[in-house]
């Protein structure tokens, strides 16, 4: 997979991309990620990506040529318009898992990182594929979105995980993860269960199975709704419905 990041701060996306599990992806070439300097794509003395409003008002709004040429140039070095061009806004879709596991399918990403008021409109209807919002919050900008989106994408590449660890995750995907612990057996006072120090592999799978429908009914009862338990699983949430309702 390659993924171009258009950004006027390259620099915000350089740390995230260097370092542990996606600098190793890099390194052993599951993916190529490029940080695509936009001014690198004006053509004036200034290097001016940015203007006023039209109709006026408060901010600047990136400028669409720059964009433009830039998404041109690497769609045109990607080969036959295979690129899915993405651009990070608080108007886009929410991304969740499936949209990582969707867009993890994908040959080439071209991630547009807007600032400011965010992009011309013309950008947004005519050259974009795929709005993306990470959550309900402003951020100053799409950087710190594409980090996101890169990183959910990234490590579901073929390769990225060990098998075993995929394999346990597309099972469980829709419940919380159950405690971890790891030594000393007693820290400060507080025990690690005895069930995970007893070496009863069916006991300890059912117990950390139990822990994750009690932590998801705690937590996240909405995700309960589309998760596929276990007749033991099922019969465990209705013990706890039960103690609720008492
Ligand atoms: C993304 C951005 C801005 C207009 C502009 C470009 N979940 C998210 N919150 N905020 C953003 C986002 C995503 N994805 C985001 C790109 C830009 C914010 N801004 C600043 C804030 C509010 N309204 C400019």
């Amino acid at each position: 997979m390659k993924i171009d990041l258009v950004t006027i701060f390259p620099g915000i996306l350089e740390g995230p991309f260097r370092e542990s599990m996606i600098k190793r992806a890099v390194d052993r070439g599951l993916v190529e990620i490029n940080l695509v300097d936009l001014r690198d794509y004006t053509r004036d003395r200034h290097r001016q990506v940015d203007d006023t409003p039209y109709g006026g008002g408060y901010g600047m709004i990136l400028k669409p040529e720059p964009i433009y040429e830039a998404v041109e140039d690497l769609k045109s070095k990607s080969g036959s318009g295979t690129a899915r061009v993405i651009l990070l806004t608080p108007q886009g879709r929410r991304f969740n898992q499936d949209a990582a596991r969707e867009l993890s399918q994908e040959k080439h990403l071209i991630m547009i990182c807007g600032r400011y008021e965010g992009v011309d409109e013309r950008v947004r209807s005519t050259l974009v594929d795929d709005e993306i919002s990470i959550g309900d919050y402003v951020l100053t900008g799409g950087e710190l979105a594409a980090a996101v989106v890169v990183d959910a994408v990234v490590r579901l590449l073929p390769g990225f995980i060990a098998e075993e660890a995929a394999a346990n995750e597309s099972f469980s995907e829709s419940l919380l993860e159950h405690p971890h612990y790891t030594r000393p057996p007693v820290f400060r006072g507080m025990e690690v269960p005895s069930v995970l120090q007893s070496g009863n592999h069916a006991e300890i799978d059912r117990w950390r199975r139990m822990q994750s429908v009690k932590r998801t009914y705690e937590r996240r009862p909405d995700l309960l709704e589309k998760a596929r338990l276990l007749p033991d699983e099922k019969a465990y949430l209705e013990k706890i419905e039960k103690q609720q309702d008492k």
